[in-house]
């Protein structure tokens, strides 16, 4: 039986669904609100037999999770205090982020305290084949959590790449129509990519308006936002969303600004703004984010004319990641970004040990010297031993640019 209410909530989406309180807080309050709203939701219908699937990357498609009446969270982690549990498992030279995640599955397997509240509450996990140090993870995951693993080309400009993607989603549509025994219809698919192309509509309205000089808000405050779009249930996010929008539409723009800076490159999990909030408590102003925690995450939208299978196959093959090869999308993207929300600089982001995005800087260091836009590259990892050596080169690099 399929449950009566949508899981992305498109039908009837209205801001009336939630208590909004809106001209009583401060701008981003009501994500905090809705963040503690969604975890009672969520056990709620764990209660009532609706599967929770967790997930950790872009590439999973939430329109055929919440097509098959199930629910979604994702796991990905930001934190610090689960990665020395993880590498009593993990070699410790590997991403962060991994050993965040992988860390939070084995605090919450042995009823630990300190993970994310989100480990406990799902069914399954339905991991993806992307970088190296992931799938090698989600074997080790696989012994405590039932674990799914989306299978992707390699090279999504190949001619077989679509037909090869559309295969695997399709093998994913049976598994979550057996999962939830619900079966997916045309009509349910399409509900949800309307759905997530409204989504993503609202958050090119909020990413339109940073294009102001100066943008009325802080890209450190975005960032938490973004954090919160696959927590949140997408009725909520959207909520959230078009308030903050609507707030900002009215705000004066701030007197003071310093250097406009994109940020490009490994996603920014929840917990991880370290890098974020040095770049604005230095005086600069992020203006746009080329990661998974911004513009990838929402930039492209599905073709709601097409057949909705062949849609969404093509609309995800396109998230340009560095586990692709080749990946020039990103490159000419993030040039194209540049002179968008024309950026003074770009900070280019690698999680230590990711090497897709870290041997894909010289590419993307090329291309933007080539347009005279200086970048700065930082390293780093979920810690705070490097925090004084990073903020000094954020000194000298917006005093280069002023
Ligand atoms: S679509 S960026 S969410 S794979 S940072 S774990 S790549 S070693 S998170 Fe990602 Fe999907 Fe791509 Fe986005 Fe590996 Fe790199 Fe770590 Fe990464």
């Amino acid at each position: 039986m399929k449950p009566e209410m949508t899981r992305s909530g498109l039908r009837g989406d209205t801001t009336d669904h939630f208590h909004c309180p809106q001209g009583t807080h401060d701008r981003n309050d009501y994500f905090e609100e809705y963040y503690e709203d969604r975890l009672g939701t969520l056990h709620e219908e764990r209660g009532k037999g609706v599967k929770i699937v967790g997930t950790f990357c872009l590439f999973v498609p939430d329109e055929i999770i919440f097509a098959a009446g199930a629910d979604r969270i994702i796991l990905c982690g930001g934190r610090s205090d689960t990665i020395t549990l993880a590498e009593q498992s993990l070699p410790r030279n590997i991403c962060p982020l991994i050993k965040s995640s992988f860390g939070a599955v084995l605090d919450a397997c042995c009823g630990g305290t300190v993970s994310c509240p989100h480990v406990g509450l799902v069914d399954v996990v339905v991991a993806e084949a992307t970088c190296d140090g992931k799938k090698k993870m989600y074997e080790l995951l696989a012994a405590r959590v039932p674990t799914y693993v989306l299978d992707l080309p390699q090279r999504p400009d190949s001619p077989d790449a679509v037909a090869y993607y559309l295969s695997e989603i399709r093998k994913f549509r049976t598994f979550m129509e057996d999962l939830t025994g619900s079966r997916i219809r045309n009509e349910d698919l399409e509900r949800e990519i309307a759905s997530a192309n409204e989504t993503r509509k609202i958050l090119h309205r909020l990413f339109a308006l940073r294009k102001r000089d100066p943008p009325p808000v802080r890209g450190s405050a975005i960032l938490r936002v973004m954090q919160k779009q696959f927590f949140l249930s997408p009725d909520q996010f959207r909520t959230g969303l078009r308030i903050l929008c609507d707030n900002l539409e009215k705000t004066l723009p701030p007197t003071r600004t310093g250097p406009r800076i994109m940020i490009s490159g490994c996603p920014m999990a929840a917990g991880n703004t370290k890098v974020a909030d040095l770049i604005e408590q230095r005086g600069a102003v992020i203006t746009v984010e080329e990661s998974c925690t911004g513009t990838r995450a929402f930039w492209d939208l599905v073709d709601e004319n097409k057949d909705p299978w062949t849609a969404l196959a093509e609309r995800y093959l396109h998230i340009p990641c560095a586990c692709m090869t080749p990946n020039d999308e990103r490159v000419s993207r993030i040039v194209d970004l540049a002179k968008q929300y024309r950026v003074d600089g770009v900070v280019y982001y690698t999680l230590q040990f990711c090497h897709g995005y870290n041997i894909e800087r010289l590419r993307v260091q090329k291309a933007l010297k080539e347009e005279k836009i200086p970048m700065l590259a930082i390293e780093s990892d979920y810690g705070d031993s490097d925090t004084g050596q990073i903020g000094v080169r954020i000194d000298a690099f917006l005093e280069m640019l002023s």
